[in-house]
């Protein structure tokens, strides 16, 4: 099933995401509808916040051509980050037409639990792991947006509050 994927400014994404305490077969079908809503948008990664639920649920798949890669990442965590960074120019599924570059190192160790609850752990780097914090961050309430300038930062904010009044008056 495909989901509704939320605008900002909306308060659902700047909450801290609750840790998944059991990974139950409701979790597993919101995994897979994400990963489903987040291939639709398209897009290469996509946090649970995006659809309403604040637990701490990831997906992504960053592979653009080729087979497809779908990961599905419970309760990650980043344990270690390189003290090179990259900088990309990122965009967001709650923020459409909007993109920046931010910087983030480059390389990141990820833990996390599997679709099955077992631990993984897995070096990320390049897009992989620009998207892998990308996402992590929606989980702790931070957007990309939040490593703008206040101005820059506040154009956009308008510009989305303006689209879901366009959006609302469409309905
Ligand atoms: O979390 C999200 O909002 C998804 C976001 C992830 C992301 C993109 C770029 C840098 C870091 C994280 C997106 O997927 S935006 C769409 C996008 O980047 C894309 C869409 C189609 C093909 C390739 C990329
Ligand atoms: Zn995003």
């Amino acid at each position: 099933m495909i989901h509704p994927i939320l605008i900002h400014p909306d308060p659902r994404l700047k909450k801290v995401c609750e840790p998944v305490a059991e990974i139950t077969p409701e979790l597993r079908a919101l995994a897979a509808d994400m990963l489903e809503t987040m291939y639709d948008a398209p897009g290469i990664g996509l946090a649970a916040p995006q659809v309403g639920v604040t637990k701490r649920l990831i997906v992504m798949d960053c592979i653009k051509d080729g087979p497809p890669e779908p990961l599905i990442l419970f309760n990650p965590r980043i344990i270690w980050a390189s003290e090179d960074v990259s900088t990309f120019e990122e965009g967001c599924l709650s923020i459409p037409d909007q993109y920046a570059e931010v910087k983030r190192p480059a390389e990141v160790q990820v833990r996390w639990l599997d679709e099955t609850g077992t631990e993984q752990e897995r070096q990320f780097s390049g897009l992989w792991a620009t998207c892998v914090q990308h996402e992590i961050d929606h989980l702790d309430g931070k957007l990309f947006i939040d490593y703008l300038g206040p101005l820059k930062r506040q154009m956009i904010t308008r510009k989305m509050e303006k689209l879901k009044r366009e959006r609302a008056r469409a309905v």
